[in-house]
């Protein structure tokens, strides 16, 4: 019932108005229709109540706010739009107009992206956000544009961290063996091979059944997705190894936002990096109420003070990489 209410809503909208319909106003002859609603899609795989998605929330209302009603953008949360990787092939062609996603995925599209998500390529958060907020993430976001992508905006994803249904993982040794999901990136692929681990790449919507049904073993993730997943439950073995900074991106089409005015995409490309720091606070209130959940769920927490022998098993990964990567994860690791 609820996704034919769906299917009869985008139907609607797209009939009432296809993305950037009625917008030219650039163009004389159009100026009549310059008036009329233009309504988006933004594809979001979390819940509602999921920090990213209270950033796409609020780059939505900043956008009708500042078009005052005249752009809508909806934001479809829970992958109702399809698992990420899809989500970003309908963004390439026009068939969605935004989509917030982990840029692990995404740099399937744009290889480039693979720097960042190298291990422990950031120091801290703070080395994160300097990167991200600076030159490099501004290079980041426009080199989508030949892939078919206007970067819009980073989102806080925190540090990423082993689970497992088995056994405490102590050290990188305790993860041979073991079946681990990944998210659907080559470069995730082999950093958990070069663990002596088993890397299963596979869509975030079918981790809860892979770890129910023993297909996967363990995956990694944020404390708040292995709180928001249930994963906590099935698997309670959380180690703070913290092997990678992903940062999350929203991210445009350039067919869709093409057909906009200049003034229309300046707008919204605005809205969308003014919604950052809203994200970034929904994301520190969540994540500690994720961790208590966590905890009081029963997770077993190991800690790792010293993440030196997890750093040094990884490190195989930067030397696999194309000389344009290893460059850019160096230019990364200078930012002071
Ligand atoms: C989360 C991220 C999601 C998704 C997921 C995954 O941390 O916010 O967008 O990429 O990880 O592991 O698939």
């Amino acid at each position: 019932m609820k996704r034919r209410v769906l299917t009869i809503g985008i139907l609607a909208a797209a009939v009432m108005c296809a993305p950037g319909c009625g917008n030219r106003a650039d163009s004389p002859a159009n100026a009549a229709v310059s008036e009329q609603k233009i309504v988006l899609r933004l594809a979001e795989t979390h819940p509602i109540d999921y920090p990213t998605t209270k950033g796409d929330l609020e780059f939505a209302r900043l956008v009708g706010e500042r078009s005052n009603g005249r752009i809508r953008i909806e934001v479809y949360p829970n992958a109702q739009l399809g698992q990420e990787k899809e989500a970003i092939e309908q963004v390439q062609f026009g068939g969605i107009d935004f989509t917030r996603v982990s840029i692990s995925p995404l740099a399937a599209f744009a290889k480039q992206f693979d720097a960042l998500q190298l291990p422990y390529v950031f120091r801290s958060s703070e080395h994160e956000w300097k990167v991200l907020n600076g030159p490099i993430g501004d290079e980041m976001l426009a080199s989508l544009e030949p892939a078919g992508f206007i970067g819009l905006s980073w989102f806080e994803s925190g540090a990423r961290n082993f689970y497992n249904t088995g056994r405490a993982i102590k050290s990188p040794e305790d993860l041979k063996g073991l079946k681990i999901r990944v998210q659907q990136s080559d470069l995730m692929v082999g950093m958990v091979n070069s663990l002596g681990a088993i890397a299963v790449p596979m869509a975030y919507g079918e981790v809860y059944t892979g770890l129910k049904t023993g297909l996967i073993e363990g995956a990694e993730n944020n404390w708040p997705s292995y709180m928001s997943t249930g994963h906590y439950e099935v698997a309670k073995y959380y180690t703070l190894d913290e092997h990678t900074r992903v940062p999350e991106i929203t991210i445009g089409s350039k067919i869709s936002l093409g057909k906009l005015s200049a003034a229309d995409r300046a707008l919204i490309m605005k809205a969308a990096k003014d919604s950052m720091p809203y994200q970034i606070a929904q994301w520190a209130a969540y994540k500690k109420i994720a961790e208590d959940k966590v905890r009081e769920g029963g997770a077993i927490v190991t800690l790792v003070p010293d993440k030196s022998a997890f750093r040094a098993a990884m490190n195989p990964v930067y030397e696999k990489q194309s000389p344009e990567i290893r460059d850019l994860a160096k230019r990364i690791q200078d930012v002071k």
